[in-house]
């Protein structure tokens, strides 16, 4: 690492409030980055035009400066202020060119932002990640994202990386001495430096084309490693889908002539939406039925299409500062889970959606970390990548949408783009353009600026004619935040005869006050019946709802509910009762026992996720004090065993009707193997003194054997070892010689026996002794400390948490952002037991020491709320 200035300031709290307009705009930069052995020598010529009064800010971070000019004359020392964060010039005249050259040194850069290696020896590649602050340790930059400028970039290193890409459109390229080579990319849309990337590496590309409707014919590269190159079709379709997909529901066509994807091994997150130049996690991009999970294949088409939807959410229109990260994540998140339910089932991707949203975004809601959507300080904005930026985000464009209705909304989205393409934004503009149809929606910004969930509860009365429903709202009040004020909150209704099962009548509610009545007329003058009510249909809003369901309520909707995830829902309302509340299943078996078997001819997809049981983590997530995470587990695993008996003799006969077919790639297929894989597991979890143990182990063997792609094999793999059959060692050694090449497929190896419940806290960590163990990939990382949260009897005991935290000691010197996204998997430390929870928070305030980064430092200090 280059010697870094020793005035170091202190990490500052950041506050929306104090947002100023920056000083100088940057109308275009040059940059030439060459790239040598050990390090890079980066160029960058700046042309920038005052706008205000005030210094001129470049922000630079762990750069080596060799020389800076100022319109052409050599500055010294004496010319600028320079520290670890920033280089300040003074009395800058209005316009200014400036040229810097520094020295980094990509080949140390463990934390994966800014230009880094990816990657050792014949895998070495070198790419960057620039969003939120990345830039800044590239070049001295106004890296911040209201300033937008044109860029050309050349980019000059060893012929060994015959791959040299950019943003834009190749202008020219060529040869160097000593074996090296250069390209030069230009791109012609202004762009703020968090959407800049390189990239130099030996990669294969697979191309494709695609016409626009504007007619203008775009060149598809996708390049990953060879060997993974043929991984790469269902990411090209998907990318042809979503360029259709976004030109018929939003109108909005792609603008360059070249679109291009890099598949990279070693990335922190899923994806990087950079111009012109997506960036990929491998996991989000490879895909193939042999190596493959139906569910990972759907997930790389999600990414593909939430990266290319950011062309216009995100890139032409993009945040004027950080805090409004999610008027792109938010937006983006919605139109890619759109695009996805258009892509197979809509009730299964809503419900998909809220399993996540749950698990996550009211876990973190209701922990130390709640914040709002639009956060309003912050010291680390890395810390803001969050279930509540993305998820709840997406949720309140949804409400809007829905509260338009279909064309209002379309035409409130045509507006947001005409005022505002090429501009840096906020929520406000947003929500001021969405209401250009003269339904104003600008009542849902405090659903942007406070946190917490609401949680909505309700009765119905009835009388000869008239049904009413009470509804309230009720928010919990976050400390340091004002007292929460009241919001709206959509609730989509369905009525129904309980004589009959019909669907009598559907409305959308909209509670705005702290209670309110809303009352059907007239509803019983023809006949009179018995009700109903299915409230909150496709969750209308992100709230938590106590209504007073009865069990036959719960158990009619389960099986009469037109809409498929209120169905869902009512099925999980049960099972909760049960796991929460101690209540007998009676009425959950009963429910399933009628709904499954004719739902499972219908739609396999929606009968096996009926069937899903919250995971532990999620249970304990919703456990606001005393979680005891062993009795949690011994509930959860009890009900499971309820089901498999209660349906014993439909598991067995399901399965032998379920023959291994041929792999496609359709809803329907894919609903076939997630139903066997559920079937498979009720079968294993049959308790009746061994007697079907024998069947069970033999299908799952021959399953294994006998699949034709991954969602098959990785079922009975994940079967025998979770039932710890007795050739689970034989089937993992298989696995691992099977796939032992295939990264992706490695990192499944990992996760299915970190989650082992057979495994002890030190055989889970004896994963990271293995020699395909890498602290430098975050996948692996993830794989294997994934296991152990999905675990949290495990978890949460001394020995887990110590080397857990070990581990984030460790991640928070090599890569701060990988430690902290892992530290916040043990915020809700504060609902356990006593003994748990003085033990969990005697070593978080013991580990505090241990930490350097700023990254790790904010998330533990939000966790014990320590000011
Ligand atoms: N915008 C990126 C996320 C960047 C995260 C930086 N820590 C991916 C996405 O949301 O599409
Ligand atoms: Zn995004």
């Amino acid at each position: 690492m280059p010697d870094v200035p020793l005035n170091t300031p202190t990490p500052q709290k950041i506050y929306l409030k104090d947002y100023t307009p920056p000083s100088f705009h940057v109308d275009n930069i040059d940059l030439t980055i060459q790239l040598y052995q050990d390090n890079a020598k980066v160029t960058a010529t700046l042309n920038m035009t005052r706008k205000t009064a005030g210094d001129l800010v470049l922000l630079g971070r762990e750069l080596q400066l060799e020389s800076i000019h100022l319109n052409g004359q050599l500055l010294t020392e004496n010319d600028y202020q320079l520290d670890s964060e920033q280089l300040v010039i003074k009395n800058a005249p209005d316009t200014c060119i400036i040229n810097t050259v520094v020295t980094i040194v990509p080949q140390k850069n463990t934390s994966l932002e800014g230009l880094y290696q990816a990657g050792e020896g014949e895998d070495k590649m070198f790419v960057t990640q620039c969003e939120p602050e990345g830039f800044r340790k590239i070049t001295f930059y106004p890296d911040r994202p209201d300033v937008l400028a044109t860029f050309t970039t050349r980019i000059e290193a060893d012929k060994k990386f015959p791959t040299l890409l950019a943003n834009g459109n190749l202008i020219d390229k060529g040869d160097l001495d000593d074996n090296r080579h250069f390209a030069v990319w230009q791109d012609p849309t202004k762009k703020p430096s968090y959407l800049f990337a390189c990239v130099m590496a030996d990669l294969a590309v697979l191309t494709d084309h695609y016409t626009t409707i504007e007619g203008r014919d775009v060149l598809l590269e996708l390049y990953a490693k060879p060997k993974n190159i043929e991984q790469c079709h269902v990411g090209m379709q998907a990318l042809k889908d979503s360029m259709k997909w976004d030109e018929d529901n939003y109108g909005r066509a792609y603008d360059l002539d070249r679109y291009m994807i890099v598949a990279v091994s070693q990335f922190n997150m899923g994806a990087m939406e950079n111009k012109g130049l997506n960036i990929f996690n491998t996991a989000c991009v490879l895909s193939s039925p042999e190596t493959t999970t139906d569910r990972r294949n759907f997930n790389v088409k999600a990414v593909i299409a939430h990266e290319y939807f950011h062309n216009w959410t995100g890139n032409r229109i993009t945040c004027r500062d950080w805090f409004q990260l999610c008027l792109k994540e938010g937006f983006t998140v919605f139109r890619d889970q759109s695009f996805s339910a258009d892509l197979h089932s809509p009730a299964v991707q809503r419900i998909d959606d809220v399993a996540v949203l749950k698990a996550h975004q009211f876990a973190e809601d209701a922990s130390p970390l709640a914040h709002p959507p639009r956060p309003d300080h912050f010291v680390e904005i890395n810390n803001f990548y969050t279930a509540t930026v993305y998820e709840k985000g997406a949720e309140i464009v949804r409400m809007i949408a829905n509260t338009l209705g279909k064309e209002k909304f379309r035409q409130g989205t045509d507006e947001y783009f005409r005022r505002y393409d090429g501009q840096a934004v906020t929520v406000e503009d947003l929500l001021s353009a969405l209401s250009v149809s003269g339904t104003n929606v600008e009542q849902f910004l405090d659903w942007y600026t406070q946190p917490a969930t609401p949680v909505v509860s309700g009765y119905w009365l009835k009388d000869d004619k008239n049904l009413t429903i009470h509804l309230a709202q009720k928010i919990r009040k976050v400390a340091n935040y004002p007292e929460p004020k009241n919001l709206p909150i959509p609730v989509k209704t369905a009525i129904f005869n309980r004589q009959t099962g019909e669907l009598v009548k559907e409305d959308l509610l909209l509670l705005t006050q702290s209670e309110q009545d809303f009352t059907f007329e007239n509803l019983f003058n023809e006949h009179d019946f018995e009700p109903v009510i299915s409230l909150l249909r496709d969750f209308s809003a992100p709230v938590i709802l106590q209504f007073n369901y009865s069990d036959d309520d719960l158990a009619f909707l389960a099986e009469h509910e037109t809409n498929g995830f209120n169905r869902w829902q009512a099925v999980q309302s049960l099972v909760n009762k049960i796991l929460l509340n101690n209540q007998s299943s009676t009425a959950y078996l009963t429910a399933l026992a009628n709904s499954i078997p004719s739902l499972a001819n219908s739609d396999a997809m929606l009968a096996s996720r009926l069937l899903d049981l919250p995971s532990e983590r999620e249970l304990g997530s919703v456990i606001q004090q005393n979680y005891d995470p062993d009795f949690v587990k011994q509930q959860r695993d009890k009900t499971k065993q309820k089901v498999a008996n209660h349906l014993k003799d439909f598991w067995q006969t399901a399965y032998t009707q379920l023959p291994i077919q041929d792999y496609q790639d359709t809803a329907k297929a894919m609903g076939e193997r997630a139903w066997r894989n559920t079937v498979l597991d009720m079968v294993l979890c049959v308790n009746d003194g061994g007697a079907n143990l024998d069947t069970a182990s033999q299908w799952t063997t021959e399953q294994y054997h006998k699949a034709t792609c991954m969602t098959e094999r990785y079922g009975a793999l994940v079967g025998a070892v979770q039932y710890n059959l007795p050739n689970k060692a034989e089937l993992l050694a298989d696995f691992y010689q099977r796939f032992k090449h295939d990264d992706l497929v490695m990192d499944m190896w990992f996760g299915v026996q970190a989650s082992d419940e057979s495994a002890s806290v030190a055989d889970i960590f004896a994963l990271t002794e293995h020699g395909d163990f890498d602290i430098n990939t975050p996948n692996r990382v993830r794989a294997v400390l994934g296991g152990l949260l999905s675990q949290p009897t495990k978890l949460w005991t001394n020995d887990g948490l110590v080397r857990y935290l070990d581990m984030m000691v460790v991640l928070d010197k090599r890569n701060p952002l990988l430690a902290s996204r892992l530290l916040q998997g043990l915020s809700n430390w504060q609902t356990l037991v006593d003994d748990k929870k003085a033990m969990a928070k005697a070593l978080l305030n013991d580990y505090q020491a241990k930490f350097e980064s700023k990254n790790v430092k904010e998330t533990l200090q939000n966790m014990l709320n320590v000011e």
